[in-house]
C-alpha cells in the first residue's frame, strides 16, 4: 500500500518536472527572457550571423567588419577581436557555420566564469555587499532581493549603508515597507558604522540575511577603496565566513562604460559577481559576455523593470539558448 502511494507521488513528481513550471516568480520563464533581451538578440547575433554566414570563407575584410558588429553589440572590443583572431587563424568552421561557433564561443566564456547560482549559508547569517555607481540600481535590487528572500521564508533586515547620497536611507526605508522587511538606519554617521550595528542586530535577532546597500559616488577612487574597504573588514571582523556575495550593480544600459565600472569595483571590492539591471528595452546585454570574460565574473542576477517583482535569476544555459534559438 505504501509503495503504491510512493508511486503515484513519484509520478506526481515526474509530471510536475515535465511542465517545466517556474519554481518562483524570480525564476525566468524562457519565453519571458527570450522577449527581454530580443534587442541584444538582434544585436549580437542576427545582425553578425546575417551580415557573415551567406560569405564562402572569411576573410580580412569580413572579418573586420564582423569585429565593428561585436563590438557595436557591446561585447567589448577585447573580446570582439579575440573571437574574429580565432577565426583568423583557422580554415575548418565555415562562414555558413558562423551562428554554432558563436554560440559556442559564448557558452564556454559563461561556463568558465563560474556557476550563477547565489551564495548563502543555509545555516546562519548570510550577507550580501552591494556596490556600483550612483543610479546603477543598488537600492532597487536590493528590495527587491529582500522582498524574494522573505517570500522563501528567510528573515530580512536591510542595512542603511549609503550615507552619503541625500536621503538615500530614506528612500531604502520605503522600499523596506514594500518588501515587508526590517531595516537598521542611523542616519549622520559613517557607513562602516551602520554596518557594525546592523551586523549585532542580525547575529542578536537571528536574522538569515543581511543585505548592505553602499554609495556609489565617493569624489574620486581613493575615497571609494576606503570606505568600501572599511565596511568590508567590519563584516570579516564581526561575522567571519558571512559575507556570502560581494555583487557589483551594473547598469545594462552603460555599455562599455560598464566594463570601466567593473575594473574600478574589482579594484577596490573582492567581488564574486555582478547583477545586471534595465536589461529591459535594452539592446546591450552583451556586456554579460563581456564581463564574464574579461573580469571572470558571473552574472547571477537580473533586473527587468522599477517593480518590486521584477528580478530574476540569470541562467547562462537559458541565456545562450534565447539568444540563438531561431525566430
Ligand atoms: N527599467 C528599469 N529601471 C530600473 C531597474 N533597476 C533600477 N531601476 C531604476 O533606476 C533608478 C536608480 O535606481 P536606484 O536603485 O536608486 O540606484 P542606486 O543609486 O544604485 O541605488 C531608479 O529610478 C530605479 O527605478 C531595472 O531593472 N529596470
Ligand atoms: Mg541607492
Amino acid at each position: 500500500m505504501f509503495d503504491f502511494f510512493k508511486k503515484k507521488d513519484n509520478q506526481n513528481k515526474e509530471t510536475q518536472q515535465n511542465e517545466e513550471k517556474p519554481k518562483s516568480f524570480w525564476h525566468f520563464s524562457f519565453d519571458g527572457l527570450k522577449k527581454t533581451i530580443s534587442n541584444t538578440t538582434q544585436n549580437l547575433v542576427e545582425n553578425v550571423v546575417s551580415s557573415v554566414e551567406e560569405e564562402e570563407e572569411f576573410d580580412d575584410f569580413i572579418l573586420d567588419d564582423m569585429e565593428d558588429l561585436l563590438i557595436k553589440a557591446d561585447l567589448g572590443v577585447n573580446l570582439a577581436s579575440s573571437i574574429t583572431d580565432k577565426l583568423r587563424k583557422q580554415t575548418k568552421v565555415k562562414p555558413s557555420q558562423i551562428k554554432m561557433f558563436l554560440k559556442d564561443e559564448f557558452s564556454e566564456i559563461l561556463k568558465s566564469a563560474g556557476s550563477s547560482a547565489l551564495n548563502i549559508n543555509e545555516n546562519g547569517l548570510s550577507i550580501f555587499f552591494i556596490t556600483g555607481v550612483n543610479g546603477a540600481g543598488k537600492t532597487t535590487l536590493i528590495a527587491k532581493l529582500a522582498n524574494n528572500f522573505r517570500l522563501s521564508g528567510k528573515k530580512v533586515l536591510l542595512a542603511a549603508g549609503d550615507t552619503f547620497r541625500a536621503a538615500a536611507e530614506e528612500q531604502l526605508d520605503i522600499w523596506a515597507q514594500r518588501a515587508q522587511v526590517d531595516i537598521y538606519r542611523k542616519d549622520g554617521i559613517d557607513s562602516a558604522a551602520v554596518v557594525f550595528d546592523a551586523i549585532k542586530k542580525a547575529q542578536n535577532e537571528n536574522y538569515d540575511i543581511l543585505l548592505i546597500d553602499t554609495a556609489g559616488r565617493l569624489h574620486n577612487k581613493k575615497n571609494l577603496m576606503e570606505e568600501l574597504n572599511k565596511v568590508k573588514s567590519v563584516i570579516d571582523k564581526l561575522a567571519p565566513g558571512c559575507l556570502t556575495e560581494s555583487m557589483l550593480v551594473l547598469d545594462a544600459n552603460t555599455g562599455q562604460n560598464g566594463l570601466s565600472q567593473a575594473k574600478l569595483f574589482s579594484e577596490c571590492v573582492n567581488l564574486t559577481s555582478v547583477a545586471l539591471t534595465k536589461l529591459d528595452g535594452s539592446a546591450k546585454g552583451g556586456i554579460i559576455i563581456a564581463i564574464a570574460k574579461e573580469f571572470n565574473l558571473p552574472v547571477k542576477l537580473i533586473g527587468v523593470g522599477e517593480k518590486i517583482d521584477d528580478l530574476k535569476l540569470f541562467n547562462p544555459d537559458d541565456f545562450i539558448n534565447a539568444l540563438f534559438e531561431k525566430k
